[in-house]
């Protein structure tokens, strides 16, 4: 960045020195942004295609919603100004890591933590730092999981390592969060008394009743997967077909001696078998 301290900075209109200051700042925050903003992008889609994977291969979401951010130029020249930064893009960088922010809700608790889990191990993310606001809440009540990580954002000179803050939570604690920032900022941080205390109330109410709609998920999710279990059927591929395949590998397994995998001993007929074989062109 450029020397933040020109001679002629104060009352009066801009001179060339601050001018030059003005625009080399601004270059600096352009690029600044359009990195981060790739980092976002990078993290979105890791996340949208765990979803995506979770949908296809497990027929459950665990993701509610996700959004991400960008923390404005004023604000990360706050924060900088607050921690007393260096106004390099160096120390702009190293001290300020939630310029990119990734923000998932999550449906239970369990999920926080595997899509957290999952996104953290892939090859191409560091982890920084992780909080677990989760196990260990806030005195005021917050809870979330926090991680600081960093991804390398592929640019036309070569990999950029970018950090990126992603924050996982439960759809309730991602409502009292968003309320509380509110209030918090309503009040500029002195939160009244009355209000905290009952804020820390709604608090425990929420993680009830997370614990309570896990309870109920699980319930429902254990009588269907039993169910899913003894499902023979698959996108696209309707019954007949399935057991024309199956008298297929079936024929071909018993050449060469050996049962078809998942095949019962006893070498049950598969249902509606007859039907299939009717036209006697099984394995066509
Ligand atoms: P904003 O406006 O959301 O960006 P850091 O500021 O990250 O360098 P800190 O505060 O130690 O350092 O990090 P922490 O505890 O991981 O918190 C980072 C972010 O989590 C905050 O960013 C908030 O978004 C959120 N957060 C943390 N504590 C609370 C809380 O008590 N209530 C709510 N509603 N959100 C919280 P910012 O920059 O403070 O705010």
């Amino acid at each position: 960045m450029p020397d933040p301290n020109p001679s002629s900075f104060g009352a009066g209109p801009p001179d060339a020195a601050m001018i030059a200051f003005a625009r080399g700042m601004r270059e600096q925050f352009t690029r600044m942004q359009m990195e981060h903003q790739f980092a976002v992008d990078e993290v979105l889609t890791k996340v949208s295609i765990l979803r995506r994977e979770f949908i296809q291969l497990h027929q459950y979401n665990p993701i509610e919603h996700v959004s991400s951010r960008l923390k404005s130029p004023a604000s990360i020249l706050d924060k900088a100004l607050r921690r007393d930064l260096e106004l390099t893009p160096q120390a702009i960088r190293a001290g300020i890591t939630d310029i990119a922010g990734v923000r998932v809700t999550c449906s239970f608790i369990p999920d926080t933590y595997r899509i957290l889990d999952t996104l953290t191990s892939q090859a191409d993310v560091r982890v920084l730092t992780i909080k677990d606001y989760i196990a260990n809440p806030k005195p005021n009540g917050y809870k979330s999981l926090h991680a600081i990580v960093e991804i390398p954002v592929f640019l036309s000179t070569g990999p950029v390592p970018i950090t990126v803050e992603v924050q996982v939570r439960t759809i309730a604690m991602d409502f009292w969060a968003s309320l509380e920032h509110k209030i918090y900022y309503k009040y500029e941080g002195e939160v009244p008394e009355h209000l905290a205390a009952s804020l820390s109330d709604a608090a425990g109410v929420a993680a009830q009743l997370d614990l309570r709609m896990e309870q109920l998920h699980e319930e429902v999710r254990g009588g269907r997967a039993a169910r899913d279990d003894s499902s023979t059927t698959f996108d696209g591929v309707d019954e007949q077909l399935l057991v024309r395949l199956w008298e297929r590998s079936r024929a071909r397994l018993a050449d060469a001696g050996a049962e078809p995998a998942g095949a019962d001993a006893a070498g049950a007929e598969p249902a509606g078998a007859d039907a299939a074989g009717a036209d006697g062109v099984i394995g066509r």
